[in-house]
């Protein structure tokens, strides 16, 4: 009867093991990996370009169980064995592979990578192998077996992998597929680039075998004399105390573990977090056996009527729109250091809000916006026409959502979920983004929930936002591009603007492109005098608008795109940012930043 148990047990495990990652639960992945015990596999991977996907697939296109994750080393000279990691070419982890080798800058299909490392075994704990993004679709396989996969390539996922490391020198293998697809998010088409690769940091986690696994501590929404939240315990049991301690508020609560999860509440009355004081607390979480520490700021975020308002008090979004595309050198940004450049220049430019476009970015930017008092917009990849009608498309994009509030649930600098950008008018659209921001506000009800529209009509005042999404969300963003896209910059500024919702709108995209040094009229293309006309026409158009609440030109810095072949101008960049990628400032950086610090609003 024992071994029957045992059986159904091991099982079960396995099961849940294979199902981590592709179908991570809300409250499985490991909150806050920085505060626990683990080593890098940061650095140089081994790695096999694979087009025709030789290491997966057999000669009649079915997966072999030898493939190229076997890592196969020659054994006598008669072997016959077609791949070898240890002669191959590296790639740098963190990175993507198109910014690595000229070989790969267009390249979109499979590459396999290969890392060795010792581990010593240590069975008081588990372990967790931890996976920050990989961009797209990956498989992975540890010392030849398969742990499982995922697809979405910008939130975290991870595998517990405590029975199957070895003493000594163990291997994983990933196979790391962009290859673009109509059903995917993104979809086939996107502006920005699609790099490929291990694009964020990959952790070995240790953890002691009950742990805490996830928590979150925050003001419930339009509170603020009372913290509330939850831990989750791995392995612990019916009756275990919890502690939730804030030392600098001399409190410390202790609660109990039911079904692996305590709740809890702390009267207390924390200084608030906001833009002008992001102050941020300790906060230490214990069982009998773990113990993490974060630190964990504490705001309101609400609407009334057309105005947002940060800890009741209504405030203006000065925003800008970012890609996390590194400064200078481009490609994924891998560093913090990176990070602090591109949160850096949005502070020059007077910002108190980003908008993180339009995927997840990594949780160093968003831990450092927030210590530099950023609101933020986050956002997942559901952009432009994508499968409304196929599930698994709704999975895909339910699972993206899930992975990224489940990352970020503690970060007070996070106010605004978005839920989708510039997406066709229709029922399933409308069906499709409607269930994801339910599921968004079952995960957390105190944030507002966004989306960025292009779908305003012509009404006879002049623009009418009208689509009926705007129903669904808190706070509309609009993306227009007046005097670049539509009209010429002259006509802008006159533009009259109206709802038929009583939300605040957020002027999400605005903007036009330049070269960085090319100079000439107003009314010449890519030059920076025509990049700032249309930012002084629109700053105009949106000073007439009484319902908006805030706005994240587009963008930042000129980021790469294959939808800019446009020679000596583009040259595979989209050149609407504020700064070249090479960090020169241009002219319209300047007329933003007039208006963000002079102006009262
Ligand atoms: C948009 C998109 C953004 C593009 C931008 C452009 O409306 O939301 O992803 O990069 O326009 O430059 O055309």
């Amino acid at each position: 009867m024992k071994l029957i148990k045992n059986a159904v047990l091991v099982l079960l495990t396995s099961l849940s093991t294979l199902l981590t990652a592709q179908e991570t639960g809300f409250s499985e992945l490991l909150q806050n990996i920085d505060s626990r015990e683990k080593t890098s596999l940061n650095g140089m991977w081994d790695m096999i370009v694979d087009p025709l996907e030789n290491g997966y697939y057999n000669h009649r296109l079915k997966p072999m169980d030898n493939g190229y994750f076997m890592n196969a080393q020659m054994e006598s000279p008669s072997d016959l064995i077609e791949y070898n990691f240890e002669t191959s070419q590296q790639l740098m982890v963190p990175g993507d592979w198109n910014t690595q080798l000229d070989k790969l800058y267009y390249y979109e299909g499979t590459v396999w990578y290969k890392k060795d490392f010792e581990y010593t075994i240590d069975t008081d704990k588990l372990a967790y192998l931890y996976f920050e993004a990989v961009n797209y679709e990956a498989i992975v396989y540890l010392n030849g077996e398969r742990l499982g996969s995922h697809v979405g390539g910008y939130t975290p996922f991870q595998f517990e992998v405590t029975d199957k490391l070895k003493e000594g020198n163990n291997f994983v293998v990933v196979k790391v597929d962009n290859k673009r697809k109509a059903e995917n998010l993104p979809t086939v088409n996107q502006d920005w680039w699609n790099y490929g690769g291990i694009t964020r940091a990959v952790h070995l986690i240790n953890t002691p075998k009950s742990h805490i696994d996830d928590y979150s501590i925050q003001l419930p929404k339009g509170v603020t004399n009372v913290i509330t939240g939850w831990v989750s315990v791995t392995n612990g049991k019916n009756g275990d105390a919890v502690s939730i301690a804030i030392p600098e508020l001399k409190k410390t609560v202790r609660a109990v573990l039911k079904d692996g999860k305590a709740e809890f509440s702390i009267k207390a009355k924390p200084k608030l977090w906001s833009p002008t004081s992001p102050k941020t607390y300790e906060v230490v979480v214990k069982t009998e056996t773990d113990e993490i520490t974060d630190q964990i700021g504490f705001r309101t975020i609400a609407t009334e009527g057309s105005k947002i308002l940060l800890n009741g008090k209504q405030i203006f979004l000065k925003g800008i729109s970012i890609h996390e595309e590194a400064p200078f050198k481009t490609g994924r940004v891998v560093s913090v250091e990176e990070c602090r450049i591109l949160l850096q220049w949005a502070k020059e430019l007077g910002c108190n809000f980003i908008r993180l476009a339009h995927y997840p970015h990594s949780e160093a930017m968003v831990r450092e916006a927030e210590k530099m008092g950023f609101l933020i917009w986050s956002e997942i990849p559901v952009y432009w026409t994508i499968q409304f009608d196929n599930e698994d498309t709704y999975a895909n994009a339910k699972n993206q959502l899930t992975e990224m509030i489940s990352r970020d649930k503690n970060r007070a600098a996070v106010i605004l979920w978005s839920m989708a950008n510039e997406t066709p008018e229709g029922t399933s659209r409308l069906n499709f983004i409607g269930n994801l921001a339910e599921q968004a506000r079952k995960f957390d009800d105190t944030r507002l929930i966004t989306a960025a529209l292009d779908t305003q009509g012509r009404g006879e005042a002049g623009n009418l936002i009208e689509d009926p999404l705007g129903e669904v969300v808190d706070v509309i963003g609009i993306n227009n591009y007046c005097g670049w896209y539509a009209g010429t910059t002259e006509s802008c500024a006159s533009i009259k603007w109206a709802s038929a919702y009583n939300k605040p709108m957020i002027m999400s995209e605005v903007g036009g492109g330049a070269l960085f040094g090319l100079h000439g009229e107003k009314n010449e293309r890519w030059t920076e005098e025509y990049q700032a006309e249309v930012y002084r026409t629109n700053i105009e158009m949106m000073r007439n608008i009484d319902f908006i609440a805030g706005l994240s030109p587009w963008i930042l810095m000129d980021f790469r795109s294959a939808r800019r072949p446009l020679k000596r101008i583009q040259d595979d960049f989209n050149r609407k940012g504020l700064i070249s990628e090479q960090g020169m400032k241009k002219q319209a950086f300047f007329v933003l930043q007039d208006y963000f610090l002079k102006e009262n609003n």
